[in-house]
């Protein structure tokens, strides 16, 4: 009976997850149909990877206890942004915003909140473009609006965010130096994002005249 009664309990909550993990499967279908049709037109991906998670029960809790806020379906849809969360790793900085603009133009996609921790890094170094979007998703007989958090970066973006969010794990040994060294690797791999950018342009004004010739030498 206990057993029973824990079930029908957890249900609503199971439910609500699984609309965010709908929600996740659409927007990455999103970004899939943009990377395969940009692929077409300029011969090559924009997007390395694609990580979907949605936010586990403990995080959920955790986050809500930390904001005296009730634990209940409602309050989880009313308050939290990030409970369906999809990391878009890209090839180049410019790509970053290109897939943000085509995703924001598509008329069932509504913007929420955008981050731009790119133009604005965090004090600790920390870059990524984020943005909250509503989706709907399609259910038996009705339409239901989901939010989804959408993290854009490049390769060097991420493996910093990767290796400080291990390094945080660590803080009571993480000292002023340390987080000025990571600072510093930050900025670093930034200016590497810049110059692998510069690199890009230069190789596609080379191509352009270069395709154009082989084009002529094949009719
Ligand atoms: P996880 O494990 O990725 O889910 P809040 O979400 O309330 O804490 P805010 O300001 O609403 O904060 O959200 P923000 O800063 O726009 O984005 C939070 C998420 O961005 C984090 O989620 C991380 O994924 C990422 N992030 C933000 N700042 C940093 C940072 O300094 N280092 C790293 N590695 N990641 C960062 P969670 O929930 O913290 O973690």
């Amino acid at each position: 009976e206990i057993h029973d009664m824990l079930q029908k309990e957890q249900k609503p909550y199971k439910e609500l997850m699984a609309y965010y993990q709908c929600a996740l499967m659409e927007v990455e279908t999103k970004f899939r149909v943009l990377n395969e049709q940009f692929s077409l037109v300029h011969d090559r991906n924009p997007i390395e990877s694609i990580k979907t998670r949605v936010k586990s029960l403990e995080s959920i809790t955790e986050k809500l206890n930390r904001r005296n806020l009730p634990f209940s379906t409602q309050s989880i849809e009313e308050n939290l942004t990030d409970i369906a969360g999809i990391r878009i790793i890209c090839s180049f900085r410019e790509d970053i915003y290109f897939l943000a603009d085509c995703l924001l133009e598509q008329d069932d996609v509504t913007l929420v909140q955008r981050k731009d921790y790119i133009e604005n890094p965090k004090e600790n170094g920390y870059r990524s473009l984020h943005l909250i979007v509503e989706v709907p998703i399609f259910l038996e007989h009705k339409k239901k609006m989901m939010k989804v958090e959408v993290q854009l970066r490049t390769i060097a973006m991420d493996f910093w965010a990767s290796l400080e969010h291990k390094l945080k794990y660590k803080k009571d040994i993480v000292s002023d130096q340390l987080t000025a060294d990571l600072k510093l690797c930050a900025d670093e791999s930034a200016a590497l994002d810049l110059k692998m950018d510069r690199i890009r342009k230069e190789i596609e004004v080379l191509k352009t005249p270069l395709a154009k010739a082989e084009d002529g030498k094949s009719q």
